[in-house]
């Protein structure tokens, strides 16, 4: 198995993070992001949209979106497990989840910031203003659900990483490229604090990848 990603793609993060919990060997083919190579015809043969993860499998098939990707893992390699038993934790992780990977982080991917840029000549700090915004109003969203909710523990939901942690995590990856203050989302910051102490996490930070910069503005 070997998947295409990105030192700083936080959806491929997500999908190396799931792989690191789950114990499973793949090689990260790197995908220029900075410099197109996502929409070059090679890589679009492999993954339509022009965008990473892409995991391969050895059976040649390519599976894209970093969630359905992770379910394919946690379907294949039940242990642990990234989801809840009952259906409604599942609707749960899979709802805290996709208000990082489905509201939060799509606004802010290069496509959206070269559009800004390009198309509707946005200067950089109201791009950064952009970017902050609208990765702060997913994660005080979760921030509110993780606040109040009984089934918020150590993690997430409950007091092993799922999901829900991995989106939460990378999100917060990204509030500190972005220098955004986290201060008013103390329950995320609690639970990536959390998710920070295990080895999985940790190590599949972006700035810990090949070929990244020592720290990164935004
Ligand atoms: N919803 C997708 C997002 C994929 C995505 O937008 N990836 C970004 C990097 S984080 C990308 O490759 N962007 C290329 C571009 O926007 O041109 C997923 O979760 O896999």
């Amino acid at each position: 198995m070997k998947y295409y990603g990105f030192w700083r793609s936080l959806a491929a993060c997500r999908v190396r993070i799931a792989l690191a919990l789950k114990g499973v060997k793949a090689e990260e083919i790197p995908v220029n992001l900075m410099q197109g190579e996502q929409l070059k015809p090679e890589y679009r043969a492999v993954n339509a949209q022009g965008v990473v993860p892409t995991l391969m499998l050895d059976d040649g098939s390519a599976l894209f979106e970093s969630m359905a990707i992770i379910e394919y893992l946690d379907e294949t390699h039940p242990q642990p497990p990234l989801m809840p038993k009952d259906a409604k934790g599942r609707a749960r992780v899979r709802g805290l989840a996709q208000i990082v990977a489905c509201d939060g982080h799509p606004l802010v991917v290069p496509r959206i910031r070269n559009y800004l840029e390009k198309d509707l000549a946005i200067d950089e700090a109201t791009r950064t203003r952009w970017c902050q915004h609208w990765i702060m109003e997913a994660l005080k969203a979760v921030d509110a659900h993780l606040s109040k909710e009984k089934e918020t523990g150590r993690f997430c939901h409950g007091d092993a990483p799922t999901l829900a942690d991995i989106c939460v995590a990378t999100q917060v990856f990204g509030a500190r490229f972005y220098n955004c203050d986290t201060g008013p989302v103390p329950a995320v910051m609690r639970v990536f604090g959390e998710c920070m102490k295990l080895e999985a996490f940790e190590r599949s930070h972006p700035l810990k990848q090949p070929g990244a910069p020592k720290e990164l503005k935004h």
